[in-house]
């Protein structure tokens, strides 16, 4: 039997454990990045392992979300990551060279590796061919210290391309199809691969918009071959010593197989409040709009930022709308500023950008109450945009000058222009001053800390009984961004204390003191969700302060993968429904006991939650490994990884 691409990478990086369905495969991770909001918790628990030096063949620390620097908060975070960085011979990516996944495949990313980065949209990576996974901080800090990362053996799904795509449509349509038709649940344990004849229709950084938001999909990972066209994005930036040919056996077989036609494809976006809602933009036209963002690591390329310059240039912006572009990174920001492609975004009414994350995370660039913003990233959670009431609708490039250029929403079909041509890039403009490399390890560092560090939380041991209240009760989806807000808190991700003053802000602000007061009181705190728990974000933080705030259990329908190792990894009990029906038999207030847990555990059986407040029990089903067990029963990874050394 043959291997599908995915098969080949595992096999080529198995560390421990069988290649077989639903197994836990422990795999060599090559490459690893960090970003500044995940990076510093990252690197404060490297610091806690107690290790001298880094096990990758490379690593880098960007900072790119963090930038607003209102305070003090901000820089010194970013001076930590860089003396840490030089402290362990990590490449440092600056304030100002791009976002992560950007610059991550201009610069660092192979086909054939394996990167681990503490951002869910480390997949990104996937369309260079390398097998790119997101992971919460402290999974990447074990893989910066040579230990495995543990995957359930995926199962993979093959998205077999035929034709190319017609005049205006683009990549971004491709993978809100793809959405539309898997949509945003039910796809943990999945790896997309894809496949046929269409993928060389698509240029790379088209393919790394596919895998990008293959994170709005809930798979561990999702991947491209390595063919001619990703040799030549490799020696267009110089780096063509790495490329390597990947491909599946012409007898690889796959757990399912979708096709899709291209060039039936038409525009589409995604509505509030999920990149799962997705409609054509023709059924959505006419709708006036307030603001049209173009950025973020889904559509900042040099292609996507060219086109949306051609398609505005020699207009003027409606003047009800506000237009911001986000260049991905300093190579685009170059590049469009020395062809003169800036001057038509600046003469068209663009307010320029930095060259990070920004508006995607909510950082600055807030629509108006009730406002509706077009947007080309990833992700459209509600209150994201840092406007509780805006609506967010994603789209391409294409659609969103479209809109801009209307002021309504408006399929770029129907401006009744040709598509600007956008001629193939054979060298981009290198220079890598904005990245610091590593010196050999310099033990003699000294690592800057800023007031607003502490060191990770130490987790507590797991008992037989967990006697305490149900905290909160939410429904279906809820994301990290509602767990764990970004935008204007971002500022506190090195201090657990301060952040976790807002877990649940948009759900319930009430939330933190409420848990404080029971946790002052050894009563445990326990948070029932409905399907998709967790979806979204790699944040750790997610799971870290609801742990600062006593919570000891999350009973779910469903819950995602990084959020669901992210709660393994601090000391939460993940806990799904035997009988999703049960969820309505658990209300917010209730007291209940969670009986005999270390015994289930080690037996391997349901555990039993006693309802006090309503006389009943209910049966609750896990899915753990052995490792994992183990590592909840010490209270987390940490107490794990220094018992076993
Ligand atoms: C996001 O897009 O939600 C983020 C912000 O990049 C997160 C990481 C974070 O919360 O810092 C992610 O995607 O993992
Ligand atoms: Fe940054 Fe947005 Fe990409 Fe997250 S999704 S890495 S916030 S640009």
């Amino acid at each position: 039997m043959g291997f599908n691409i995915i098969q080949k990478i595992i096999k080529s990086h198995l560390l421990e454990g069988q290649m077989k369905a639903s197994e836990i495969v422990g795999v060599k991770i090559d490459q690893t990045l960090t970003q500044d909001a995940t990076g510093t918790m990252v690197y404060l628990e490297f610091e806690a392992m107690d290790i001298r030096e880094i096990k990758t063949e490379i690593s880098v620390s960007y900072v790119d979300h963090n930038t607003g620097q209102m305070g003090f908060e901000n820089a010194d975070d970013h001076k930590y990551l860089q003396t840490i960085a030089e402290k362990y011979g990590i490449y440092y990516s600056r304030a100002g060279n791009g976002i992560c996944h950007q610059v991550h495949l201009e610069r660092f990313g192979l086909p054939g590796k394996t990167l681990l980065g503490s951002d869910s949209h480390t997949p990104t990576g996937g369309g260079i061919g390398m097998l790119a996974i997101g992971a919460g901080g402290l999974d990447v800090a074990c893989a910066l210290a040579g230990l495995p990362f543990y995957i359930t053996y995926p199962k993979v799904l093959k998205i077999n391309l035929t034709k190319k795509l017609s005049k205006w449509i683009t990549a971004k349509d491709i993978i809100l199809y793809v959405l539309e038709l898997l949509t945003t649940k039910g796809n943990v344990a999945w790896v997309v691969e894809y496949g046929g004849p269409g993928v060389k229709t698509l240029s790379v950084p088209e393919r790394a918009t596919i895998t990008n938001m293959g994170a709005e999909l809930g798979v561990t990972s999702s991947i491209f071959p390595s063919d001619e066209i990703t040799y030549s994005f490799l020696k267009a930036q110089e780096r063509e010593g790495g490329w390597i040919e990947l491909k599946a056996d012409p007898d690889a077989e796959y757990d399912r197989i979708i096709d899709i036609d291209l060039s039936t494809l038409e525009p589409r976006l995604a509505t509030p409040h999920s990149p799962g809602n997705v409609s054509l933009v023709k059924d959505l036209a006419g709708l006036k709009v307030d603001q049209v963002c173009v950025g973020s690591c889904t559509n900042s390329s040099f292609k996507d930022l060219m086109t949306v310059a051609k398609m505005v240039k020699g207009k003027k912006l409606p003047r009800n709308i506000s237009f911001a572009v986000a260049p991905g990174s300093k190579q685009v920001l170059r590049m469009i500023t020395e062809n003169g492609a800036l001057t038509d975004l600046v003469d068209f009414g663009a307010r320029i950008m930095e060259s990070a994350c920004g508006f995607c995370i909510g950082n600055g660039f807030a629509p108006s109450t009730n406002g509706i913003s077009i947007r080309t990233n990833n992700r459209n959670f509600k209150g994201r945009s840092g406007t509780n009431s805006a609506n967010v609708y994603l789209a391409s490039p294409e659609t969103a000058a479209a809109c801009a250029i209307t002021g309504i929403i408006t399929d770029p079909r129907e401006l009744g222009e040709e598509p600007p041509e956008i001629p193939k890039i054979d060298r981009f403009f290198i220079d890598d001053s904005m990245v610091i490399p590593p010196k050999k390890t310099d033990k003699k560092v000294e690592i800057y800390r800023g007031p607003n560090i502490g060191n990770p939380p130490k987790g507590e041991p797991l008992v037989q009984n967990i006697n305490g209240e149900v905290m909160l009760k939410v429904g279906d989806i809820i994301t990290t961004d509602h767990i764990m807000p970004a935008g204007a808190r971002l500022k506190y991700r090195s201090n657990i204390p301060k952040y976790s003053e807002f877990v649940f802000e948009p759900v319930d602000p009430t939330f933190p003191e409420r848990c404080l007061k029971n946790k002052k009181v050894q009563k445990a705190n326990i948070i029932v969700a409905g399907l998709s728990y967790g979806q979204g974000s790699s944040r750790e933080h997610a799971a870290i302060c609801p742990a600062y705030l006593g919570v000891k259990a999350v009973i779910a329908k469903s819950i995602e993968r990084i959020h669901h190792s992210n709660l393994i990894n601090f000391g939460i009990l993940p806990l799904e429904f035997t009988n999703e029906d049960d969820y309505e038999n658990l209300e917010q207030k209730d007291i209940l006991e969670l009986e005999n847990i270390i015994n289930s555990l080690e037996a391997n059986e349901p555990i039993t939650v006693n309802n006090k407040t309503k006389g009943q029990k209910i049966q609750l089903r896990y899915t753990l490994s052995q490792r994992d067990i183990e590592i909840i029963n010490l209270g987390g990874l940490l107490s794990y990884i220094k018992r076993k050394r």
